[in-house]
């Protein structure tokens, strides 16, 4: 799960309750979860704002079948910046194969951009042969997680039962 500072990945974290929490990893400038929510087990990054911790994000990312990307619906100002931020972390080859979950967070705040807009925002109508979603939430009431959530479980499932190669053997990402 990866966003830019204060998207609301650390809000998101909190409000999911997705059964056991496998482990928690406290490190300076991240946090580390394991959670498991239906078949999947999903490890959860959740990358501080530091810039050089930021740039560490490749270490992260192989072995990961799925990206949530987390956008401050609300700022206008940085979804230039979160397209960056993001056009470079699934363009990079260790993510060729992941599916994609966009929450477009912050649905609750009056003028937020729509689901249409954060999507225009970050280019996803442009992506070529990527499986992606995008769903509003509000992380504070813990709205559309599991939407999103559910949307990824039975991607998944789907894409293993038809033998799509994914990088961990089982049911995880
Ligand atoms: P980050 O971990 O991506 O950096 P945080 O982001 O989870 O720390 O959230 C940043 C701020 O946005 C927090 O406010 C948090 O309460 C708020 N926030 C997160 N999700 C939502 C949401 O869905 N709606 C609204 N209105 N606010 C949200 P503070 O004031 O604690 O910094
Ligand atoms: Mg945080």
């Amino acid at each position: 799960m990866l966003g830019l500072d204060a998207a609301g990945k650390t809000t998101i974290l909190y409000r999911l309750h997705m059964g056991d929490v496998l482990s928690t990893v406290p490190t300076v400038g991240f946090n580390v979860e394991k959670v498991q929510y239906k078949n999947v087990v999903f490890t959860v990054w959740d990358v501080g704002g530091q810039e050089k911790l930021r740039s560490l994000w490749k270490m992260y990312l192989s072995n990961s079948d799925a990206l949530i990307y987390v956008v401050d619906s609300l700022d206008r100002e940085r979804i230039g910046d979160a397209r960056q931020e993001f056009q470079t972390i699934i363009k990079d080859p260790l993510m060729a194969n992941s599916i994609i979950l966009v929450f477009a967070n912050k649905q609750d705040l009056r003028g937020a951009m729509s689901t249409d807009e954060v999507s225009e925002g970050l280019g996803l109508h442009d992506l070529r042969n990527r499986i992606w979603h995008i769903q509003g939430t509000c992380a504070l009431r813990g709205e559309g997680l599991y939407d999103g959530l559910d949307w990824l479980a039975s991607t998944l499932k789907q894409l293993q039962e038809s033998g799509h190669a994914t990088s961990v053997a089982g049911p995880s990402i």
